[in-house]
């Protein structure tokens, strides 16, 4: 794999010559842990990194953190010690929206990509206002839109030819592909919109199919190459993190949550209620403290070996334990942080009204009679 492959160029290596004496190598966030960062180096190699406090603490808004799609300096750690992001890159383009909420943060979803990929269909998820407000924030952005009509499967093709006339209307510039995951529409020319070092970013509401195109995308390259390889899994399997896939001979591709970001994991009760099922069958093993091994007497068992219960669901009910032991970290974690950045905006508001004394001070009529 080539820096190239991954979108570098010369915009970026002009960025990155003060840090190359430094001995800081350049990479591109592929993840955000919020904690901590997934980026991939010239090598190929995934890293985990964390924030500099440099970086933090000269950000003056969430929207100069680094995000998915940036380019970075960083230092790679000791055998033992963290890798450090030690400066963000300028960013050629990027995709933002307002923050929900707060109604002038701005939080930039993906930067440096060259195209984003609005994912709708031609019937419930169709509405032209939404679709505005997207080409309004692409346009804002410096990418290059198109739209894709997705789940034409499901549509007659005179439903799916009006929603594109519809959607054309409103942005005369933006490509339109009508496509099906399902029975593989049009997936070649969303092929074609891909060449080595294209960032491609896939946005649109919860369940129209961005990541069924990512790994339609994908499932072409690694049918070719052998491989296995799913973004989203069997079923239906909601984004919750934003990520860069990296297709080495074709592009890259930035896979989104669905575009109102429904936290499904949120506490550890949300947690266990998706498994009552399972809790009700190990209410039937014969000891409490079953540990649904090789105990005797596990109903948990007995109902995966007479198909009750999927095995995969068995699985994941046993790392379940695991998985909310993660959660609280990442929790304690994530406040720890919530905290540092409030502390920050608190200077930032302090440091605005102390300009804002100096500025009313100087504006105060000069006495006179001196
Ligand atoms: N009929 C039909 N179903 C599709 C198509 N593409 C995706 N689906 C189905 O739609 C459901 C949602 O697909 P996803 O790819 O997970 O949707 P997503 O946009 O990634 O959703 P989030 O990650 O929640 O934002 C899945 O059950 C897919 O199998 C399509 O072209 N036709
Ligand atoms: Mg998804
Ligand atoms: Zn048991």
């Amino acid at each position: 794999m080539s820096l190239k492959q991954l979108g570098w160029n010369d915009f970026f290596a002009d960025a990155f010559s003060r840090y190359a004496t430094l001995g800081w190598v350049p990479a591109r966030i592929i993840r955000d842990n919020k904690i901590s960062y997934g980026v991939l180096d010239q090598e190929g190699h995934e890293r985990e990194a964390v924030l500099g406090g440099k970086v933090y603490h000269d950000a003056i808004s969430d929207a100069e953190l680094p995000a998915v799609g940036d380019w970075i300096a960083l230092e790679i750690g000791k055998p033992g010690e963290e890798n450090v992001i030690r400066a963000r890159l300028p960013r050629q383009s990027r995709f933002s929206r307002k923050t929900p909420g707060k109604s002038t943060q701005e939080q930039v979803l993906a930067a440096n990509i060259s195209i984003v990929c609005i994912v709708t269909d031609a019937g419930a998820d169709l509405n032209l206002r939404r679709l505005e407000r997207y080409f309004a924030l692409i346009g804002r952005g410096g990418a290059s839109a198109v739209v894709l009509v997705n789940k034409s499967d499901l549509y007659s093709p005179e439903e799916n030819n009006a929603a594109a006339a519809a959607i054309q209307a409103l942005a005369p510039d933006a490509k339109i592909i009508i496509t099906s995951t399902i029975d593989g529409t049009n997936v070649k020319a969303i092929q074609k919109l891909l060449s080595p070092g294209v960032s491609i970013t896939f946005i649109g509401s919860s369940g129209v199919g961005k990541s069924s195109l990512v790994n339609a995308l994908l499932g072409e390259k690694m049918r070719e190459e052998g491989h296995v390889n799913e973004v989203t899994g069997k079923g239906r399997h909601t984004t919750s993190a934003r990520e860069l896939i990296l297709l080495p001979s074709d592009g890259i591709l930035i896979d989104n949550p669905g575009i109102r970001e429904v936290q499904m994991w949120t506490d550890e009760t949300t947690l266990r209620e998706k498994f009552l099922d399972v809790f009700e069958i190990a209410a039937l093993c014969r000891f409490h403290d079953c540990r649904h091994g090789s105990d005797e007497g596990c109903a948990i068992r007995e109902a995966v070996a007479e198909n009750r219960l999927a095995a995969e669901r068995f699985e994941a009910f046993l790392k379940l334990d695991e998985e909310i032991a993660h959660l609280k970290m990442r929790l304690e974690k994530r406040r720890i942080t919530l905290e540092r950045r409030a502390k920050r905006d608190h200077r930032i508001k302090a440091r605005n009204l102390a300009d804002r004394r100096d500025h009313e001070f100087h504006l105060k009529p000069r006495p006179t009679g001196l």
